[in-house]
């Protein structure tokens, strides 16, 4: 390789060329020439050179010891809190298109937009040379992964989150198969954070299966492995390969009381609508809680957690509402804490359940020094609360007492027999309803809308079409996506059960109906239907849970009482909701090329089977009993 060996020394250089893949080391020359780091250091899978990246991170400060043994914390500048969608985009070939919801760029523009970016972004720095693998190493899901980034934190995290994959590249025989991905924290303030927000850039180049992302820190924008190589796994999947799936779900095993069994479900929300605490849920044992890798092996559907570690939102965790992930939070691990409050070596948030204090370090100090309570944003006179909403915590799974390391690190992937689609709604959806078919359940995840939170930049509580929970990661034309799932129920020789959820539902007085332990009932229902436990009701929507069944789980789970009225509020189906629910959809599906008519008789038989219930019930609200013994 042709680099200066000041830059790159030997040793460095031996354990590249022992990779021996033209590929890598042409990307590796490119972009060191390019952005000029003014060192370069190769990390293989041996634990020596990941505790040198443990180090590096506090060293430079991007990371700061807390009073608990292996808890560190890190902060993003204040305007790099969550995904960046606006400058988020897939670059593509002049004149093609991906349909309206899509971000998208001219290749060649955008190319020469970022690299005028990443020249000399790295000047002063350390550029770290990763390898990984998304899935379990040596498996038929699985992707080997090269990143290069400026930012131990990264890479950090990367250790947290995603298997090591050195030797993986070893095994790849010098094969030009592998996702790339450059990033570049760019100059960073006197705090360590991203000078230059105003140029940050995310941009998805599908034609090499890279990502190159610079001027950004928050995790959701820099980490390659996470959603910006779901974006290339979702495009590998649909334009590539039949039989692959690459799916922003959770995995988990749902166990029921006092019966010998458990089976696994998996589950796409969109961010900050209760993914990673309905994969959390006491009693049931997580595999992820955020990427699925998906494939269909004789007829059977399988699944892997492409990651090994959570990064979850800590906003509301506490010990009732999070028991288990409260009592991991709380003890002496390897946990990257991010954008909370610091006092006196220790991490608070919102919502924690404790007394927290008034005054310290939090994510709006970078720019406004120390925060106290009542502190103001002198720009906009908002308040500046004590943690971000979408302050997270980084963890391996290993760490995390009911996770189930057998199917994680299981090459051949688990057997599944459900899927679930939650959004966040207010006024429409029941908290759980199963589909009436495969196709049926695909249009329950085409149709997903849901408020917006914090999880990303932009204004809150605004309605949002998120087919899939996918949206924000979809690099295909919609209606690709949606048939390369309508495909996935005719590969299947027994296809998973498909439930809708929204655990968000509230009253006329603004009040949720759930609290936030009360998914596990639906959960336990949606299993109990799989085994043939349950009869349910068969409405316009699909099969809604008896009273009876509800109210028996509620009384053996949590020793209390479902009541007939809240069911009767909570499963009524509002017709006139669910049709401007219907028309809202029908809308952000048009104009999009190549839907597939599957798509358009689900939701024509859905609009027919409300209207005929309402001319036969002669009611706006259907009630659960209407249906009874039908
Ligand atoms: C999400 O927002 O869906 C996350 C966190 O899982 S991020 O890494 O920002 O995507
Ligand atoms: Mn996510």
């Amino acid at each position: 390789m042709d680099l200066d060996p000041k830059i790159l020394d030997e040793e460095n250089r031996v354990k590249i060329e022992a990779i021996n893949n033209p590929k890598a080391e042409k990307i590796i020359e490119e972009f060191v020439k390019l952005c000029k780091p003014s060192k370069v250091t190769v990390i293989t899978d041996s634990t020596e050179d990941i505790d040198y990246i443990r180090n590096l991170a506090l060293l430079n400060k991007e990371e700061a010891k807390l009073e608990m043994e292996g808890h560190t914390i890190h902060f993003d500048g204040y305007f790099d809190q969550a995904r960046d969608k606006e400058n988020t985009c897939v670059l593509l070939p002049k004149g093609k298109t991906l349909g309206k919801h899509i971000n998208q760029k001219e290749r060649e523009e955008g190319l020469e937009d970022i690299m005028g970016i990443f020249d000399g972004s790295m000047k002063g720095k350390e550029c770290l040379i990763r390898f990984y693998c998304l899935g379990p190493t040596n498996s038929l899901f699985s992707i080997p992964a090269l990143q290069l980034t400026d930012s131990a934190y990264v890479a950090h995290s990367e250790d947290l989150l995603y298997r090591s994959g050195y030797e993986e590249f070893k095994r790849l025989k010098g094969s030009p198969d592998f996702f790339y991905f450059i990033h570049s924290a760019g100059e960073l303030t006197d705090k360590q954070v991203t000078k230059n927000v105003k140029d940050r850039r995310i941009y998805i180049d599908l034609e090499e299966d890279r990502v190159l992302s610079v001027n950004n820190q928050y995790a959701g924008n820099s980490i390659g492995l996470k959603k910006l190589a779901l974006r290339l796994a979702v495009n590998k999947a649909v334009e590539r390969d039949r039989d692959f799936w690459a799916e922003h779900m959770y995995i988990a095993a749902t166990i029921p009381l006092k019966r010998d069994r458990k089976t696994y479900f998996l589950g796409a929300f969109p961010s900050a609508c209760g993914k990673t605490s309905t994969a959390m849920i006491p009693g049931n044992q997580i595999v992820g809680d955020d990427i699925a890798y998906l494939r269909i092996i004789d007829g059977i559907p399988k699944a892997v957690n492409i990651e090994v570690g959570i990064f979850g939102i800590i906003q509301d965790v506490n010990a009732i509402d999070d028991p288990l992930i409260y009592k991991t939070l709380n003890e002496p691990m390897e946990i990257i804490f991010s954008n909370v409050l610091i006092h006196e070596g220790k991490p608070y948030w919102l919502g924690m359940g404790i007394d927290t204090p008034n005054h310290g370090v939090n994510w709006t100090s970078s720019i406004y020094g120390e925060w106290h309570e009542g502190k103001t944003d002198p720009k906009t006179g908002k308040e500046l609360l004590l943690s971000h909403g979408n302050a997270r915590f980084t963890v391996h799974l290993r760490d995390i007492e009911n996770t189930d390391m057998e199917a994680l690190e299981d090459p051949i992937g688990l057997e599944f027999h459900a899927i679930l689609y939650g959004g966040r709604d207010s006024d429409t959806s029941v908290p759980i309803v199963e589909a009436l078919s495969w196709n049926h359940g695909v249009f329950i995840g085409a149709t997903l809308e849901s408020e917006t939170t914090f999880a990303t930049l932009g204004a809150e509580g605004v309605r949002k079409f998120n087919p899939f929970a996918n949206l924000d990661f979809i690099v295909v034309p919609l209606g690709n996506y949606i048939k390369h799932h309508i495909d996935f129920g005719i590969q299947c020789s027994r296809v998973p059960k498909v439930f809708g959820t929204n655990y968000f539902l509230k009253n006329s007085a603004g009040k949720y109906y759930d609290d936030k332990v009360d998914k596990k009932i639906w959960l336990l229902w949606a299993e109990g239907r799989i085994h043939g436990d349950f009869d349910a009701y068969m409405t316009p929507i699909g099969y809604i849970p008896r009273y009876e069944d509800i109210k028996d789980l509620f009384k053996h789970v949590f020793q209390s009482d479902y009541t007939k009225i809240r069911y009767e509020n909570e499963f009524a189906i509002r017709i006139e909701k669910y049709l401007a629910k219907m028309d809202r959809v029908e809308e952000a599906y048009t104009g999009e090329a190549s839907m597939p008519q599957e798509f358009f008789n689900e939701l024509n038989n859905q609009k027919k089977r409300l209207l005929e219930a309402k001319a036969k019930f002669g009611a706006n609200v259907l009630l659960p009993s209407f249906f009874e013994g039908k």
